[in-house]
């Protein structure tokens, strides 16, 4: 990892790896911890252990005897293997099995962590947390935990088992009680479940501040338009979001819902022209298709969906199970509750059925130069009708592009690809606009009149962190999102740590946190950061994606967070890991380039939409964008700029975070891939909340609960009988060390695998003779 804790502890302690110190080298923490345990301190026979096979994949086992740096481990298959002390790790004791809490468990190394997350998923227990963190193990199967029952178990708090529910529940009363907006944060990989944890959250804060009739009903309807608009069936998951989104939802004085805001992040528009193999485009094509009535089919001119050049490509129709004409009367009932007229909706329609068309309008050669022409066919003069403009000004402007000569922007002929180009450009920023132009439409439908200060809770559904074996400008952008979020995400939970300490007056104030400002500003500083460095080629008119790798290299090549690579790719070593993106077609996607003859074509149509585009467009360029082809701000700096104004509005905010993780790759319940759950554990940052606690003292028990627990193994017996004197003399007779732990005002806390030593005493003790008297003379098991 890119980040490392710090801890002032004394490095010649013979417990100084116990405590962490080398939190990221797991075999160091292995050996220190084992031979620990090995010098007689505990009784190490028998202890449960991980124990890493050849293939990698860790075994639960028990040590059966050891000699110098090798063991004899009988692993839960009956095997018997000799193993080196380096693939040991130690492995919670039993009653730990399954806890609620991952910051419960004495051991915190992976597989411990894994085989928490693995066993409570086996028994469909979908959600556990790490500390303040919830995650969700996606069950992809229907689990009945979301009932009116579930509803009302976490509103009376009869139920305190982790939870969407409980989170949501969190933050509303959190909002109501302290009068701070709140905010939930879902992340993970695609797949993990952001949307369906999303909605489920969305559904308790409607029972809980509902009442006022439309409203919550209206905000349930808006999913499904945006679904419609903005999810499509891609590889990893038949309803993949291809947008981030914030849900902000505000409350009046008395926590009843009033309005809901949405806003939007980073469409993918190239599905839109473009369709990998064994995906889809956006849904509402294929609704529309298959399920536009006769009447409107016919002013459309819309034929069915394998009839589209755009949506061909893929050769990808229909979703298992899923019924797209029924989606679309589903459809246009949802645009009616959002109050989208009729009228507005034909139109819409319209815009898409244009689209689509573009996609089938072909070109020919009309001189030896290889320039081209739009044919007047079908296609074209169906795209030109549904637009509102004539079939020539179409033409005209498919078959042209804009050079800047001087201070001149003169028309010239096409070449084929320049003439695809254009049209795909026409046809992305069509539907772009349009999803822009929804939510607007939805939002104004959902707008609640005079705001409350402090009553909102926003939901955040955003793409998770994202590592392919090819990583392009999409990549690039959601990665750099997911940075900022990290940093977020950690500097909210080292504060909640240090309260925690401050609250139980212990001294904590030596940790030190270093975090991912670093890599952060290899992206944003100016001007050798990669977004300038990015923005300043895009405007050479000669620049190339190599010249662009070119410049990274020779600009940033000593920055450590950065890795230049061969030819076009460059390296940047995220939190989550490293990743390798390929320059091709960063500039083309950075500067997405509308030919100024294109948006002159918009705002002459007689469509209404399409000027509204147009205009838009016009009023967001700094420059008159007839003067250049690339007016406007550049992607790369559009999302910078909305990433800044979304964290702007995080930090105003308490925030909840859920960690989604997907279980396997197949879609299928009930498969729990370890290596890849592991993966997305550290990837979403929760082994680093792991990690921080294990700086410090992850477990803690009350005063009252430790003396009831361990009380009994008392030699002498304590003549005060107050669990604070108890504790401390359990510490005393075990030898605990006092740097292994502190006394907090109501906790005791203590360091990592200083529970795990006194379970295995009390378990020993209570197998002897001694301890089952005792035990029976009515202390607790
Ligand atoms: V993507 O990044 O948008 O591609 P998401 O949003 O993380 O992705 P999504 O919420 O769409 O994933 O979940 C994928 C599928 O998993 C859903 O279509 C459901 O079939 C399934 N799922 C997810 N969460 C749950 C759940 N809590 N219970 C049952 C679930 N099924
Ligand atoms: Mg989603």
């Amino acid at each position: 990892g890119s980040k490392k804790l710090r801890k002032d502890v004394n490095v010649d302690s013979p417990y100084y790896f116990v405590q962490g110190k080398k939190g990221e080298d797991q075999v160091s923490d292995a050996k220190a911890e084992v031979k620990e345990i090995g010098k007689g301190k505990t009784n190490w026979k028998k202890l449960r252990v991980w124990c890493r096979q050849l293939n990698g994949v860790w075994e639960s086992g028990a040590i059966q005897s050891t000699s110098g740096e090798e063991s004899f481990v009988s692993l839960s298959n009956g095997n018997v293997v000799k193993v080196s002390a380096s693939d040991l790790l130690p492995a919670n004791p039993e009653i730990l099995e399954g806890v609620n809490d991952l910051i419960q468990l004495g051991y915190l190394n992976e597989p411990s962590v894994l085989h928490n997350l693995k066993y409570r998923y086996s028994r469909d227990m979908i959600y556990s947390k790490a500390g303040p963190v919830l995650i969700a193990v996606n069950p992809i199967k229907d689990v009945p935990i979301y009932g009116k029952d579930f509803v009302t178990g976490y509103r009376e708090k009869t139920t305190d088992s982790p939870h969407v529910f409980a989170i949501a529940d969190t933050a509303y009363n959190e909002m109501m009680n302290g009068g701070v907006n709140q905010s939930i944060i879902i992340s993970g990989v695609s797949g993990a479940g952001k949307t369906e944890t999303a909605k489920f959250t969305l559904q308790y804060l409607a029972a809980l501040g509902g009442g006022n009739g439309w409203i919550e009903s209206k905000i349930l309807e808006t999913h499904f338009i945006l679904e419609a608009f903005g999810n499509a069936k891609t590889s990893r998951n038949d309803n993949s979001s291809r947008y981030g989104k914030l849900t902000e939802i505000h409350f009046n004085e008395l926590g009843k819902i009033s309005g809901a805001n949405i806003q939007t992040f980073l469409l993918e528009k190239s599905r839109v022209v473009q369709v990998p193999a064994g995906e889809r485009s956006y849904h509402v094509f294929y609704q529309l298709c298959a399920g536009a009535p006769p009447a409107l089919r016919e002013r459309l001119n819309l034929k069915m969906a394998n009839e589209y050049n755009y949506l061909i490509q893929s050769d990808n129709f229909v979703i298992n199970g899923v019924d797209d004409a029924q989606k679309f009367h589903k459809l246009v009932e949802a645009l009616g509750i959002v109050q989208i007229c009729k009228e507005q909706q034909e139109q819409a329609f319209a815009m898409l059925a244009a689209v689509l068309w573009l996609g089938n309008i072909s070109f020919q050669l009309i001189d030896n130069e290889h320039h081209v022409e739009a044919l007047a066919d079908e296609a074209l003069t169906s795209a030109a009708r549904l637009m509102g403009c004539a079939p020539h000004e179409l033409i005209q402007a498919l078959s042209t592009h804009r050079i800047r000569a001087a201070k001149d922007n003169i028309a010239k002929k096409s070449t084929l690809q320049q003439a695809i180009d254009t049209r795909d450009a026409l046809a992305k920023f069509i539907y772009a606009s349009l999803f822009d132009w929804l939510v607007e439409q939805i939002n104004k439908s959902l707008e609640g009149g005079k705001r409350c200060v402090g009553r909102s809770i926003s939901i955040l559904d955003i793409y998770g962190f994202e590592s392919f074996k090819k990583n392009s400008f999409e990549q690039f952008c959601i990665n750099y999102a997911n940075e900022r979020l990290q940093q977020h995400f950690n500097r909210h939970l080292f504060k909640l740590e240090q309260e925690v300490y401050e609250l139980e007056g212990i001294d904590w104030t030596k940790v030190d946190f270093e975090d991912n400002q670093e890599c952060l500003d290899l992206f944003e500083k100016k001007p050798l950061g990669i977004l300038s460095l990015l923005d300043e080629e895009s405007n050479f008119p000669n620049a190339t994606d190599f010249t662009f790798a070119n410049k990274l290299k020779q600009h940033l090549h000593s920055n450590s967070y950065f890795k230049g690579d061969r030819g076009r790719a460059f390296g940047v070593r995220h939190f989550a890991g490293e990743v390798l993106y390929d320059t091709n077609g960063f500039l083309e996607k950075n500067r997405d380039p509308l030919n100024s003859g294109l948006v002159h074509l918009l705002s002459s149509c007689s469509g209404q939409l399409p000027q509204t585009f147009a205009k838009k467009m016009l009023d967001q360029s700094p420059k008159p964008a007839i003067s250049s082809d690339t007016p406007r701000q550049s992607v790369g700096m559009q999302f910078k700029g909305q990433l800044f104004e979304l964290m702007h509005q995080l930090e105003n905010t308490t925030p909840h975070f859920i960690r989604c993780i997907k279980p396997n790759c197949k879609q299928v319940p009930d498969t729990f891939e370890d290596d890849l759950v592991l993966k997305q554990l550290r990837y979403c940052g929760v082994l680093e909340v792991v990690k921080i606690s294990r700086s410090g003292y992850p477990t803690r028990m009350t005063h009252q609960e430790f003396a009831e627990r361990y009380g009994f193994l008392l030699l002498e017996t304590n003549a005060s009988q107050d669990p604070l004197s108890i504790s401390v003399a359990v510490l005393k007779q075990f030898n605990v060390l006092p740097e292994m732990y502190q006394i907090g005002y109501t906790k005791l806390f203590l360091r990592t695998g200083q529970i795990g030593a006194l379970e295995d005493r009390r378990k020993h003790v209570l197998q002897g003779v001694i301890g089952v008297q005792k035990y029976f003379r009515g202390h607790r098991a």
